[in-house]
């Protein structure tokens, strides 16, 4: 199978996770995307029935909605039992890079609402130690010198994002070299520069599951 049909096996796999009767929260990316048009065939067939979603970006929100799916604000919610998205790198204890999409700190914010977090992907995407994907982190612009100095100095090297503005305005600095070793140290260091919005290492909000598409099928990571 090519990624675009491990993207689509894993997006049916999802469903199994969809929590009947209870608002969704949804990620972003090609994966995700395979998941709502999955979802969407089952709600149309009457297999699954939801109230509505919490949305990750403008992107699945405008894809959610060409299918009908209801979307709420995040703050019209307490709390989500299960937030599905996908992922740029993940490694063995469940541990991410996020924001290829540019999504990342809306991403953030839904997976915060949530109590389990189902992340899928291609098998391209599990890694012994995260880093090789260029880490996606959202800034303020005014402190792009200051955080790329700052990158330098841990051996990464940093480069604006041409042509990308955030759904909240914020512009995304990628940073290659990285080898992210400890990546709950890394995400609370990295959270604490000033100019910083999100910095796409999701290790405080790991996946409490992934769902893996390969040439043997799912396989079930927890
Ligand atoms: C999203 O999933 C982003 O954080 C990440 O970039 C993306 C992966 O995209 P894709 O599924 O298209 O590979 O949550």
């Amino acid at each position: 199978m090519n990624q675009d049909q491990l993207k689509q096996l894993v997006g049916r796999a999802a469903l199994d996770y969809v929590p009947a009767g209870q608002i969704l929260g949804v990620g972003t990316g090609s994966t995700v995307d395979c998941f709502i048009d999955a979802l969407a065939a089952e709600i149309a067939k009457g297999a699954i029935a939801i109230p509505g979603t919490v949305s990750s970006s403008e992107r699945s929100t405008q894809r959610l909605i060409k299918h009908g799916i209801k979307v709420l604000d995040a703050s019209e919610v307490t709390g989500l039992a299960v937030y599905i998205d996908g992922a740029d790198e993940i490694d063995g204890r469940g541990y991410m890079v996020k924001g290829g999409g540019a999504a990342l700190t809306r991403e953030k914010i839904v997976a915060d609402l949530a109590g389990k977090f189902v992340c899928i992907a291609d098998e391209s995407k599990l890694v012994q130690t995260l880093g090789a994907f260029p880490l996606p982190v959202e800034i303020i612009p005014m402190a792009a010198a200051q955080l790329t100095r700052r990158f330098a100095k841990i051996g990464g090297t940093a480069s604006l994002r041409a042509g990308v503005v955030t759904d909240n305005g914020g512009h995304i600095l990628d940073v290659r070299g990285l080898s992210i070793t400890d990546p709950l140290g890394f995400e609370a260091e990295v959270n604490q520069w000033p100019g910083v919005v999100t910095v796409g290492v999701f290790a405080r909000h790991k996946a409490s599951v992934c769902l893996l598409g390969g040439a043997g099928g799912v396989k079930t990571l927890t």
